[in-house]
């Protein structure tokens, strides 16, 4: 039987969209212009926890091959946490 292989890089992945959408969100709150795309792009860039996830993203599927319920459990709660945590910081601004 082989190793088992973890949610780590699942984990940062989901945590690294919800960095895109704040990316994004930061670059359309004040309505569209044609450079804001040339902007998330360099956010995209910058940004360490979207480029850590894009290095581990080959992992993934394993992970996902190999999800146990604890494991679905602990993913769906990163899921959610990320996305209230967003709707707060949308609902302070
Ligand atoms: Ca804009």
């Amino acid at each position: 039987m082989s190793e088992k292989h973890g949610i780590k890089e699942t984990r940062e992945a989901i945590q690294a969209l919800s960095e895109i959408n704040r990316i994004i969100y930061s670059q359309l709150k004040d309505g569209f212009q044609w450079t804001d795309a040339a902007n998330a792009v360099r956010d995209f860039l910058s940004n360490q926890e979207i480029r850590e996830a894009f290095e581990g993203a080959l992992k993934i599927k394993d992970e996902v091959g190999d999800l146990d319920s604890a494991e679905i459990s602990e993913l769906v709660m990163v899921g959610v946490q990320e996305g209230i945590q967003i709707v707060n910081e949308y609902l302070k601004k």
